[in-house]
């Protein structure tokens, strides 16, 4: 009879928990933006990210974080984020994945119900503990911008180089954001009714403050961003009603956000380096 062969497959051994400090964080880093740039240059460059997703192989990340972009024909704008957000996610060390989240049509634009979507959408792949909110042009410039999620809403752009790299004002709360899977539960995610440009970033930090929750920021010197150059994209009129809605806020958070969230996906795509999820999102 056949004597078994010895099983020559070492078990691997036991994954550690990542490091507090990833070693390999490099600072901040000069960003270049090529025109010439494609998306097989991206994808070639990233070939340790399967459909989106990363995790780190030799360490157990210390977070599961989704990225969350909302988006709408800012193709230009996405490639150079994903070409920089890829490497700075990994040198973290986080398991994470991107997610794309493309407004169907051409109604006006609606961030805010965008990010909702993609928050519920996420959460069918995997019980992701954090959500990182994030514009299209906006690039970090330094990696010790952690993007994991803290006991309170993080908001991680303190400065960008358009403005100075200065808070734009005392409480604002656009561009990109960090809130764990309670944390944006427990505000009932983002209003659903801005439609058009402005207004739903301080709707949430209206919505955090209801909830006695306190705004922290990463240190002005790494929480820095560079903002592709853009103009008002047609379609994303400025929002008049903006004022008025933010005065509704106390008074409607709990019936208009995540529990009425309602939209049809057309499509959910499992590129290289992203999950992307059209979605009809209605109109105004
Ligand atoms: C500011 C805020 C942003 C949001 C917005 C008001 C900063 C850095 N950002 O952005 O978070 O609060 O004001 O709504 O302060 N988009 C598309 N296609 C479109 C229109 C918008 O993809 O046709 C997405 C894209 O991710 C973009 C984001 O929406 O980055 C915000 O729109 P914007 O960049 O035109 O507005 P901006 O820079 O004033
Ligand atoms: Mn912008």
């Amino acid at each position: 009879t056949e004597t078994a062969a010895p099983n020559r497959l070492e078990t691997p051994p036991p994954k550690v928990e990542c490091p507090q400090k990833s070693p390999l964080l490099q600072g901040s880093v000069k960003l270049s933006f090529e025109s010439s740039l494609t998306l097989k240059d991206v994808e070639s460059q990233n070939k340790g990210v399967t459909e989106g997703e990363y995790e780190p192989s030799d360490c157990t990340a210390r977070q599961s974080v989704a990225v969350l972009i909302p988006h709408r024909s800012r193709e230009r704008h996405l490639l150079y984020l994903l070409n920089h957000l890829h490497p700075f996610l990994q040198r973290q060390q986080l398991h994470y994945a991107i997610y794309v989240i493309q407004q169907a049509g051409d109604a006006t634009f609606n961030r805010a119900k965008l990010l909702n979507v993609g928050y519920l959408e996420a959460l069918k792949d995997y019980s992701w503990e954090c959500f990182i909110f994030h514009d299209v042009d906006l690039v970090p410039e330094n990696d010790h911008n952690l993007y994991v999620c803290d006991n309170q809403p993080k908001h991680l752009v303190v400065g960008r180089n358009a403005t100075g790299y200065k808070l734009r004002y005392k409480g604002y709360f656009g561009g990109v954001t960090a809130m764990t899977k309670d944390q944006f539960h427990r505000v009932n995610g983002f209003s659903n009714t801005y439609w058009g440009w402005g207004g739903e970033d301080d709707d949430l930090r209206i919505r955090v403050e209801l909830q006695k929750m306190k705004i922290v920021r990463p240190p002005a010197d790494v929480a820095r961003y560079t903002m592709v150059f853009h103009k008002r994209d047609s379609g994303n009129e400025v929002n008049k009603d903006r004022m008025r809605l933010l005065g509704q806020t106390p008074l409607v958070w709990k019936k208009d956000g995540l529990n009425s969230c309602s939209y049809k996906t057309m499509l959910l795509e499992r590129q290289p380096l992203y999950v992307n999820v059209t979605v009809d999102i209605g109109k105004p």
